[in-house]
């Protein structure tokens, strides 16, 4: 039986990724932040599979104790602060925790279970304002936001431990992925959310920023089996994970109003507080090496996606 330790358990890709893990015989250690309220929604149906340890991102004895009780095989850092938005208004904190975290984590497998796998939660931000389209691999980075400064950090210290240290450490550069457990402030779930209230009239308008910005959109549980293949290869790599399509925020929010048969230019209202500092107006990746090395296939479409979110939303309000 392998055994692997998963940080952001609690998060979008932490709970889908335990699950494939659990599905596979894995023994699931998950680092989970201790907080006044647990925040366990998105694993509740799999508490009593995942063995927990308390431990946090900017505490490397937290993560050194993590490693040393847990012994994994393999490790999958997705703790983060993830939120490109809030980044400019916690830029140390996102440094600390998105960027120097990951050093933590790396220097805590180091000292107590050098030979477990690595797997960093890498992402298409780093390419920001970007120099080439589509972005692969050997695309050059341009980050935009303090939380794509951070992972361009997480990343070049991954590969940097690989290269120092000859550690299986891999760095997977995922776009965009959404899912039903999909945080309320990003903007897929916002939008699937108020098409949910606005159809059952408990909200009206639904206020958003630039629409016009084009994400390469995928589904979390696709994604989360190409973090999995990463650490099963002979040699470890870095991997872009996209769809190859990209769609802007305004055909999001187009489908998902249409859905349940509303007009979204009656409801969405255009507020600059939702505008960014500075903004990546697009993402689009190449996911050739990935589907050639790891055969990895996205299997839900946009549309399905967008339609799966906006049904469970609906459903929750029931
Ligand atoms: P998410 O839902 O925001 O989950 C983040 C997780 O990190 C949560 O479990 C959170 O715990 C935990 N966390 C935050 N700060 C921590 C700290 N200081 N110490 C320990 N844990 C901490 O994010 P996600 O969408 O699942 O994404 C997973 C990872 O992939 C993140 O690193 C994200 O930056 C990266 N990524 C995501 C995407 C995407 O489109 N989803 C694309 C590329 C890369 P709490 O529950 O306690 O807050
Ligand atoms: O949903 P978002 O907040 O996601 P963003 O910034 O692309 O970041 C997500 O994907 C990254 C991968 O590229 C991850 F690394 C990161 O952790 C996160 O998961 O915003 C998407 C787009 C942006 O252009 C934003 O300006 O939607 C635009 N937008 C327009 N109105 C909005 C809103 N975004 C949010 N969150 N809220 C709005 O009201």
């Amino acid at each position: 039986m392998k055994t692997a330790l998963i940080t952001g358990i609690t998060g979008q890709d932490g709970s889908y990724l335990a699950e494939l893990l659990l599905e596979q015989g894995y023994k699931v250690y998950g680092l989970k932040r201790r907080t006044a309220t647990p925040n366990l929604e998105n694993i509740k149906s799999l508490i009593n599979e995942i063995d927990f340890i308390s431990g946090d991102l900017r505490d490397i004895t937290s993560l050194t104790e993590a490693v040393q009780l847990a012994k994994p095989d393999e490790i999958y850092n997705l703790a983060a602060q993830s939120f490109v938005g809030d980044s400019w208004r916690q830029p140390i904190y996102t440094g600390e925790v998105t960027g120097l975290g990951v050093t933590n984590m790396l220097e805590a497998i180091r000292q107590a279970k050098p030979d477990a796998r690595f797997y960093q939660a890498s992402s298409s931000e780093m390419f920001g304002k970007v120099l080439e389209t589509p972005q692969k691999e050997t695309t050059p980075f341009y980050p935009r936001s303090p939380y794509g400064v951070a992972k361009v950090y997480g990343h070049w210290i991954t590969v940097n431990y690989r290269e120092s240290y000859d550690m299986y450490a891999c760095s997977g550069i995922l776009f965009n992925h959404e899912s039903p457990r999909r945080g309320i402030d990003f903007v897929t779930r916002k939008v699937t959310d108020a098409v949910a209230k606005i159809k059952l009239g408990i909200q009206d308008k639904l206020h958003l920023g630039n629409i016009d910005s084009k994400r390469d959109w995928g589904f979390a549980g696709d994604y989360v089996k190409a973090m999995w293949l990463m650490l099963q290869q002979d040699e470890p790599d870095d991997y872009v994970i996209a769809t190859g399509e990209t769609h802007t925020v305004k055909e999001f929010v187009e489908i998902a109003f249409e859905h349940v048969g509303l007009n979204w230019q009656e409801h969405v209202v255009q507020d600059p507080q939702f505008m960014r500092p500075a903004e990546v107006d697009i993402l689009l990746g190449d996911p050739s090496k990935a589907k050639q090395k790891l055969k990895w296939e996205p299997q839900i479409n946009f549309e399905q996606l967008v339609k799966m979110m906006v049904d469970q939303d609906l459903e929750n309000y029931h």
